[in-house]
Formats: structure tokens, sequence, C-alpha cells
């Protein structure tokens, strides 16, 4: 008997996989193409568990569909762009590029280790020209179609300094290196019109039904459709007024006072003779402004002390107030409270002493006050007038069309999207190729000039954008006059790599961004694996991309993903010591029944089992165990203990599992003795594995594919030699091969087939093997079950018929009396008329 040795296993098959180009993806193929993508890394330095999981998972699928007929493309590359690689440039003194190239060799190395089928011939690193130069190209083309635009809008500035911050730069309002309060600051920026496709964007999710509801939701929220109304509140005993948005017009005999954002024009007039509103001003815009910061600050007024008219009655006066609550980058930045049914405006008016009334309320309610909770649910209107025992969404267009016919408001719509902006003040990322020229404005660079290439030569000893400060770099003459000009120093937002990459791994000539028949032949990707971390914005970007490629005639796809699989994480135990700071699980042991920390014997905390994460001390990294095990126990564990969308406890326990049952399979082969006679129920076992743990890949249910594999391999164990084990045996190599691809080859090898098992085709399935032999025949008197028969299948009516007569139950119920009638059906049933 032969030992499995996985490290030699392991370096031999992926050497031979690598030299025969086993997994490249032929554009040419007649096979069905299949599309296999995870999200593809970011660099950081090290390939982690939540890699090996989502990696491992798109494996097995790929290598799956090789086996089932399909030209596979499963490709990999690097996010190679962003901030960490300046933040090392600036600690470690080291230059991006060189940190990042050596970060995506040492990962590439990595992933090669653990035996994925990629196709490395289309590998792509963003932080390339040959990426980023083609990424240039479409975006001149962008704004050739107006979907490229520029428009004055707020960074983060860091005072002490002088740089724009990334908003991850800014903590608790603070610049993360100076401790400076950071500033709004009016720039001017680069933007893509994502809102042009907003309604599109929506829609297209109904289509999606191989994506998580929940990510669908997350979209929807995203984007953001309200319905509702414009409309002019004036002025009382003044000229002017302005406008409020609201979604429940319905309401409108429930308003009670109205307000505007703090920097609504309207209020930055009137601040100009009142400190106290500057003060209140000022304190607003100190506060955070993401939406949850909102939703539990406390809500603050400033009564400006000015009044307007109820667009229903000239009489009726409301006052107008200065509200922390009010964006001024949604609707109009401007309302009307209706404190009865709006929860903000409701704290708001018991803070300041505002009249609460009811206008909606279900049947039997209608002069119940409202408490402390504003009423949000249906009903119909009541003290309205004419709104009066109208249903909500009636009322809602009664308003509206009285608002029309008078001309004081109108339907509408707005969404919570705004235009994505793309500039980044940074160095490591695609310069956005355009030229300031004193004479003619923004000028596109010429297509025949990109890439328009990073200098090398940069310096990150002072914060900023080392491209502004580059001595030669941003020195050109314009492309149109010749003109002295500078070059644009702004880089592209991250996201934008990762909007097209999938398009470029599908097809990637040298002279343009992708070659349309061939990238549409590969595309959609028919499933995509990530973490749900990127469910709103990344897929909401490629989803946009693709659209707007799509409406440049470059490209005709409708979405760029139509499954889409968001994977748990893998998950560590924690501990914390007396002082506070976290103890990886190897400093730690129990002593006496209690966690220690082994260097100092103090007792530690067992804090929860958590997400892994070097500030909390628990990963595990993959290198050692991979080496220690081999790749193929690391795969199998990655899939066998938790449902894939669930978390993934890593444990000792777990991966040990795995080793050994990498080594009973290959006892299993290794043990092959063909033999004669036949088994039928290993071969019934065999060929319902076959058809479950192939649906069980196609359905991304890893755990149960492993679950059914671990009860064949019992039931192959458990049975006498015969020529229905020898082939169990030999079957089984190809339905583990997706998953223990190194064993596999191994083991093909070993039994001499032909060629490599990644090769090899799926076993077919026999299907009447996959039907019982045994049928249970319901025995009736007069159509009540009175018993049961378990026989044969196909078992002849007579025969039937005399089981049923002689069944237990039958025989005391009729107590010797014959039956009038006997109805059989053949595998189902006997019915006894009495
Ligand atoms: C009056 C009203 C009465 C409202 C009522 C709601 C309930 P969504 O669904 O998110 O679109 N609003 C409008 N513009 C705002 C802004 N710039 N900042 C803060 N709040 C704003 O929310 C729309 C509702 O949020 C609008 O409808 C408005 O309040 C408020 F019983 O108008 B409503
Ligand atoms: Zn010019």
């Amino acid at each position: 008997a032969s030992r499995f040795n996985p490290l030699s296993a392991d370096a031999r098959w992926q050497k031979i996989w690598d030299e025969r180009e086993t997994f490249r993806a032929s554009d040419a193929s007649a096979k069905p193409k299949s599309y296999v993508l995870e999200m593809f890394p970011y660099p950081s330095g090290r390939i982690h568990m939540g890699h090996v999981r989502n990696y491992t998972m798109g494996d097995v699928l790929a290598r799956f569909r090789r086996m089932t007929g399909h030209e596979v493309l499963h490709p990999m590359g690097w996010d190679a762009f962003g901030m960490p690689a300046e933040n090392a440039a600036m600690e470690k003194n080291v230059h991006p590029g060189t940190w990042t190239r050596a970060n995506i060799a040492a990962m590439k190395a990595q992933l090669k280790r653990l035996g994925f089928a990629l196709d490395w011939s289309r590998e792509i690193a963003t932080c390339e020209p040959e990426y980023y130069g083609q990424e240039q190209a479409l975006f001149l083309d962008l704004y050739e179609a107006g979907l490229v635009y520029r428009k004055e809008s707020a960074v983060n500035w860091d005072p002490v300094d002088m740089t724009v911050l990334a908003n991850e730069q800014v903590i608790d309002g603070k610049g993360w290196r100076s401790g400076a309060v950071v500033e709004k600051r009016k720039l001017s920026q680069w933007f893509l019109k994502i809102t042009d496709f907003a309604d599109d964007l929506l829609n297209g999710l109904g289509a999606l039904d191989q994506w998580p509801e929940k990510v669908r939701l997350m979209q929807e929220n995203w984007i953001g459709k309200s319905v509702g109304m414009r409309c002019t509140f004036h002025f009382a005993g003044r000229p002017g007024g302005f406008e409020v948005f609201t979604t429940r017009p319905d309401t409108l005999y429930g308003a009670s006072f109205t307000a505007i954002a703090a920097d609504h024009p309207i209020a930055q007039e009137l601040a100009k003779n009142s400190p106290d509103l500057q003060a209140f001003i000022a304190e607003c815009q100190q506060s955070g402004t993401a939406a949850a910061d909102i939703e539990t600050a406390e809500k603050k007024g400033f009564d400006t002390g000015l009044r307007v008219q109820h667009p229903f009655d000239p009489n009726w006066h409301l006052p107008l107030y200065v509200a922390n609550f009010v964006l001024m980058d949604y609707g109009t930045g401007a309302i009307f409270g209706c404190p009865a049914h709006d929860q903000r405006d409701l704290d708001f008016a018991r803070k300041y002493g505002l009249p609460v009334n009811r206008v909606v309320a279900p049947e039997g309610h209608e002069n119940e006050p409202v408490g402390g909770e504003a009423y949000v649910g249906p009903g119909r209107l009541v003290h309205s007038h004419f709104l009066n025992g109208m249903e909500i969404e009636a009322a809602k267009q009664a308003v509206i069309a009285r608002a029309q016919h008078e001309g004081w408001g109108k339907g509408t719509t707005v969404w919570r999207l705004r235009d994505w902006g793309v500039s980044r003040q940074r160095y490591w990322g695609t310069p956005i190729p355009f030229i300031h020229c004193d004479d003619c404005g923004v000028v596109p660079v010429p297509k025949s000039q990109l890439p328009v290439k990073l200098p090398e030569d940069v310096s990150f000893d002072i914060p900023g954008n080392p491209l502004d400060r580059h001595p030669t770099w941003k020195h050109v003459d314009c492309p149109k006059c010749a003109k002295a000009s500078r070059r644009e120093t702004d880089t592209l937002d991250t996201f934008v790599d990762s909007s097209w990459y999938f398009i470029r791994f599908a097809s990637q000539p040298d002279d343009k961004p992708f070659d349309r028949a061939v990238a549409e032949s590969w595309l959609p990707v028919g499933q995509y694996i990530g973490g749900v971390e990127h469910a709103i914005l990344h897929l909401l970007y490629a989803r946009f991309w693709t659209r707007a490629l799509k409406k440049i005639g470059k490209i005709d796809v409708a979405e760029p993903f139509t499954g889409l699989f968001t994977q748990g994480m893998v998950t560590h135990e924690t501990y914390k010591a007396p002082d506070g700071n976290w103890l990886s699980p190897q400093e730690v042991e129990a002593r006496d029944g209690q966690i220690v920390a082994i260097a100092s014997g103090e007792p530690v905390q067992r804090g929860r089992v958590e997400k892994m994460s070097k500030s909390k001390k628990n990963t595990v990294d993959p290198g050692p165990i991979v080496d220690q095990y081999g790749a193929d126990a690391v795969r199998w564990f990655m899939l066998s203990d938790s449902p894939p969308e669930r978390d993934l406890p890593w444990s000792e326990a777990g991966i040990e599992g795995a080793w050994r049952f990498v080594n009973r399979l290959w006892r299993l082969i290794d043990g092959l003795e063909d033999a004669q006679g036949e088994d039928k129920d290993l071969d019934r076992k065999l060929h319902k594995t076959i058809a479950g743990v192939a649906e069980d890949i196609e359905d991304l249910g890893f755990n149960k594919a492993v679950a059914k594999l671990y009860e064949l391999a019992n039931a192959i164990e458990k049975a006498k030699p015969s020529a229905s084990r020898a082939t169990a045996i030999r079957t089984v190599l190809r339905l583990v091969a997706p998953m223990v691809p190194h064993l596999a080859e191994e083991g093909w090898a070993r039994l001499g087939e032909d060629g490599l098992v990644a090769d090899a085709a799926w076993p077919d399935v026999d299907p009447a093997l996959l039907v019982d032999d045994e049928v249970t025949i319901a025995v009736q008197i007069n159509g009540k079950l009175r018993d049961t028969l378990m026989v044969a299948k196909g078992t002849p009516r007579e025969e039937l018929e005399k089981l049923a007569l002689a069944a237990p139950n039958v025989l005391r119920q009729l107590d010797g009396a014959a039956p009038k009638k006997v109805i059989v059906v053949p595998d189902r049933l006997v019915n006894l008329v009495a």
C-alpha cells in the first residue's frame, strides 16, 4: 500500500496543469461557454482564509462545469490601485508599485499552491498601463457621450496636512494623521452620470432572480426611488418662498411647520443678519451627515421668525425653521412637517410645542390622539376637508391634481442615487486623461497619446498628491492649441477599475479595451461569487458601466452578472487579556478550568467567535496550513462544515477531519481490487450520489455535496469486493475531482486511466438506478387505508391481490368475508370493496 503525499502530489499536478495550460479558456471553442468569476482580490500582501473559501467555491463550480462539457472561463487578477499602497509608501518608504507588484507575486504563488483551475493567461493587474490605459480610452468615450462631466463638489480637507482626505481617512471628523478637524472644501471634480440609469438600474433588479434577495433590496434602497410632489410655500407678509418635496401630499392638512436645511440658500441669506442663526448653522455642519447619524441625532431647529402660507389656505400660517434633520442634497432641501405621521417631525414638534394633528386613521380611531409614535399605517383621511374618507393613495392623487390645477405644485419622483464622483486626489490610481488649457478649457487627451502613464519618480515624504507637486509630469502642451497647459492630477476612484474588469477578462486585445464579439460570447458572468460587503457599490457600478457601454454601442449585454452568490465569512475564536489587549488563540491555553495567557499565566476572557481580523488577532494564515495538510484537505474543509452562505468557524479539528478523509479516499483507491459480481445497493448509492452531487454543486450547496460523498465513501468501505465496488471507486474519483483535484489526479494516474481527471467527463447517471427497486403498496378497504405492503417493483396484479388479502389488518377487517370487488393499480395500491 502506498501513502498519499499531498506535498509532492500538489506540486506535481500543479506543474502539469500549468505546462499543459489545462485551464486556458478558448474563445473559439464550440462548446457551450460558462463564465465563473470570483471577485478579484486587493493585493494586500497575503491570501487570507476568506479568499481561500471564496476561491475554493468558485473553483469547484468551474471544474465541475468543465467536466459537464462547458468551455469555462475562470480568470484571476488584481484590484491593484488604492490607498494601502500609498500608506505603505509613506510608512515603509517603498514605491506603491514595488509594494503592489511584490504582493501580487506572493499572492499568486499562494493561489497556485491551492491548485485553483484558473486561466492565468488572462491575468489582469489594474495598476498596469495595459489595463488602465484602456480604461482611460473608455472614460474618454463616456465623456464624448455626455456621461462624464465636471462639477464643484465638497471634499474632506485636512488643514494641517494640507491635503484632501478619503472618507476612510476621516475619523470622528478628524484627519487620521494630523488629528486636525476636517473642513469641507469645494473642488471641481469629475462625475459619472449614473443617475441617467437610475430607473433602468432599479427595474433591472427584477430580472436578477439568481441574486440573493437581500442584495437586490440593498440596491433598491440605495437607488431609493421616491414618488411624491414638489410644491411651493409662499412667505406670509413678504414676497418669495421655497419649494418642498414630500412623499405624503395626502397629509398636507396635518402640516404644522416647515423647515429648511442649514445650507439652504434661504438659511444662508437669513444668517447674514443673525449671529444666532450663524451659530446654529455652524453647529449643524459639524455633526455627521451619514443617514444613520441623522436618524439617531437629537432633532434640533432654529425658528427663523418667518411664517409661510398653507397652500390650501393663505390665512393659515406655519412657522419656518432651520432644522438639523433636513438635508440639502435630497429633494429640495426643504420640507413641511406633519408630526402625526412622521416620527422625525413628531420628535421635533414635541420639543418645540407644535401642534400634532391626525389626518389619517384606521377605522374607529378617527379622533384618537397621536401619542409618542407617529402613525404611518394604512387608513382613510380625516380632518382633511375635501380629502375626508379617501384612502391614502387616492388622497395623494387628489392633492397632486389640485396642486397642478392651481399651479402651486406637481407630481414628481426623486432619487436617493447621486451621480458618482470619481475624482481622487491621490497618486496610486488611473490618471484621468484630460488637460487644462487656459484658452481651450478642459481638453481630452487624444487617444493616440494614451495611456497617460503614472510617473515613477514620486515622493511620499510629505502629505498631498504627489502628481500635483511632481516637477514635470503635469506640464504639457494643450492638444488643441499647443499652449503650455496642465495635466489633470486627479486619479479615478478604484471602483472604476473594478467596474469593467470582467469584460477585459473575456477579451483583452492590445489595441482596444475589448473585442465586442468575443466579450459577448462569454458574458454575462453566469456565476459571480464574493463578499456581501460589495453588495451595493461595486455591483451597482458594474451594472452601470455595462449599461453605459451598451448605450455607447460598445457591447450589448443587459446585466454583467446573472448569478450572484455572497459567501459567509471564516470566523475564529477571540481572547481578551485583562489589559484589553487581544491575544491570539495560540497565545492562550486551558489551565485548571480557566483560560490563561501562556506567557503571563493571567486569566483571559473568551470573546466571541468572530470574523478573522488582524485587529482581534484571530486570523489563521492559510500558508502554513496548506504546507502541513496539503491543498486538498484545506479545500475540503472550506467546503464541508457550513452552508456556503453562512459563517465557517475555523477549527483544528475540522482541518484534521478533512485531512483524514482525504487519506481514507486514498486508501480506497490504493486498495482497489478488481472483483466479480454485482452489488445492486452500492450501484444505486453510486448513481444517486452522482446525480445528487451534480445538483448540489449547481446550486452551490457544497456542504451537501460533501455530505453525500462521505456517505458514499462509507458505503464503499463497507461493501464486499465486487465489480460494482471497483466501479464505484473508479467513479468516486471523478466525483471528488472538483473538490480535491490533486488527490483525484494522483488516483486517476494510479488506476491507469487516460489523460487528466480534470479533463474527464462527469460520470453518466443511469436513471434506472435512481429509482428504488421496492415500492410501497397501499392496501385499502372501501377507499380507506388499512395496511401497506413492501413488494418488488413490477409485482404482477394477481400477486398483489393475493398479498393484500393475506395482510393481517385486512384479514381482521374482512373477518372471513370475501370482497365484492378488487381494484389493483400496479406499484401503487390495492383497493378492496367490501
Ligand atoms: C411631509 C410628510 C408627511 C413626509 C408625512 C413624510 C411623512 P423618502 O421616503 O426618504 O423619500 N424629506 C423630504 N426632503 C427631505 C430632506 N431634504 N431632508 C430630510 N427629510 C426630507 O422621504 C421623503 C420624506 O422625507 C418627505 O415626505 C419629507 O417629509 C422628508 F406624514 O413630507 B415628508
Ligand atoms: Zn488650448
